[in-house]
């Protein structure tokens, strides 16, 4: 068993103070399945009210100082005035997500739509969104492109990447210094057949023609079951192609789960290494941001779990008795090694977190501070009347 010492403990705690965890807009939200959504008391009228639960979030976390938008669900006529509303609530406004999967004109796919119109929408939307994220201050344009085929034939594989690479490369020249473009992928869903970008390789060739300022996003739901997401995360840090993670949890597809609940090991697994990758250097610009939807349960307090889950995982992964692991992988030790990582994995790391908490004068316990803090009963008290935005709406 591990024995968390003093200065280990510290050095654990110190970079964990570092980690930030932007949570999205969307969550706080109403949000359901393609058969109902089920509406929750309480839940934001407006983007300003979404951006005072994040914030509220951050206050009981300390780790969560930004909130994604995506454009259009968070669209105002002030820009620069939303991004002071969420500075005087104590956060910043995030990455700025684009939208091109909810219109009609986009059946057949946006950017990769073989008609030549629609492509000129879509492009001009992403285009709209650097602009938005000028006005910000996002540094992270990020990507989901819906596009793809249902059927065989349907479509022109290779062209649909031609029209791909040409409006990637009128967005990602459009981009101002120092923002990045994040493109996820996803093997399937809500085309069945085709994805144009299924998969990271796929991402990862297109940012690398593109630019340095473009990176791979990956969100954890967004693949095949059984597919080594660690792996996937070592290969894209070594490369520093690695720009961001949307963490969530699935058990089947695109579950958008609370993070950490589904496969705890899963992420401890991924944790570790991003760890071993520099992703939790102090210069490191790897993103952790959450997707999620919170169709069942309060969405508030999962927001906060989330945020726990990741930070119990990162820090059972920094537990890990690196020279003993090297040393045993070394000796060509397979069960030493494993049991070397297992001995950090199962250490109960929620002390080590609640002290953490408190040193940064915190409650150490969020979910519980939460409750008492009176804010559900103020936001289901005051937010009655208009109408509850939700996915999408
Ligand atoms: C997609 C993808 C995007 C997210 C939307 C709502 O499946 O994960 O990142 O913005 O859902
Ligand atoms: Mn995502
Ligand atoms: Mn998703």
């Amino acid at each position: 068993m591990t024995e968390i010492s003093p200065s280990r403990s510290a050095t654990v705690k110190s970079i964990l103070r570092g980690l930030r965890i932007e949570t999205p807009s969307w969550a706080y939200g109403n949000s359901g399945t393609r058969f109902k959504v089920f509406a929750q008391a309480g839940v934001p009228r407006t983007p300003q009210e979404k951006i005072d639960d994040a914030a509220k979030v951050h206050e009981l976390t300390g780790v969560a100082p930004s909130v994604a938008l995506h454009i259009p669900w968070d669209r105002v006529d002030d820009w620069a005035g939303l991004a002071a509303h969420a500075r005087d609530a104590g956060i910043e406004l995030g990455a700025i997500n684009p939208n091109v999967f909810q219109e009609d004109d986009y059946k057949l796919g946006s950017i990769c739509n073989p008609d030549p119109g629609v492509r000129r929408k879509a492009t001009d939307h992403l285009l709209e969104c650097v602009e938005i994220a000028e006005q910000t201050g996002s540094k992270i344009l990020s990507m989901w492109v819906a596009d793809g085929t249902n059927y065989p034939g349907q479509d022109d594989i290779r062209a649909r990447q031609d029209r791909l690479a040409t409006a990637l490369r009128e967005v990602y020249d459009r981009m101002p210094e120092g923002m990045r473009l994040l493109l996820e992928y996803k093997f399937f869903e809500p085309a069945f057949y085709t994805m144009d970008v299924p998969d990271w390789g796929t991402s990862y060739a297109h940012c690398a023609q593109l630019g340095p300022a473009a990176q791979v996003l990956v969100d954890t739901g967004h693949h095949a079951p059984g597919t080594n997401i660690e792996f996937i995360v070592s290969f894209l840090l070594r490369a520093g192609m690695l720009g961001g993670f949307h963490f969530n949890s699935r058990f089947y597809a695109d579950d958008d789960l609370i993070v950490g609940l589904a496969d705890p090991f899963q992420l401890f697994r991924l944790m570790y290494e991003v760890n071993r990758g520099g992703g939790l250097a102090a210069d490191s610009d790897v993103a952790f941001m959450l997707d999620q939807c919170h169709n069942i349960e309060p969405k508030i307090p999962a927001m906060i779990r989330s945020i726990t889950n990741v930070q119990e995982a990162t820090a059972k992964a920094l537990l890990v008795d690196t020279d003993a692991l090297r040393a045993a992988q070394e000796a060509g030790d397979v069960l030493g090694a494993n049991e070397v990582l297992m001995d950090a994995y199962h250490t109960d790391v929620r002390p080590l977190v609640a002290e953490l908490r408190t040193d940064m004068g915190l409650d150490p316990d969020p979910i519980t501070a939460y409750r008492r803090s009176g804010y559900q009963q103020r936001i289901e008290a005051e937010r009655i009347g208009g109408n509850a935005m939700g996915w999408g709406a």
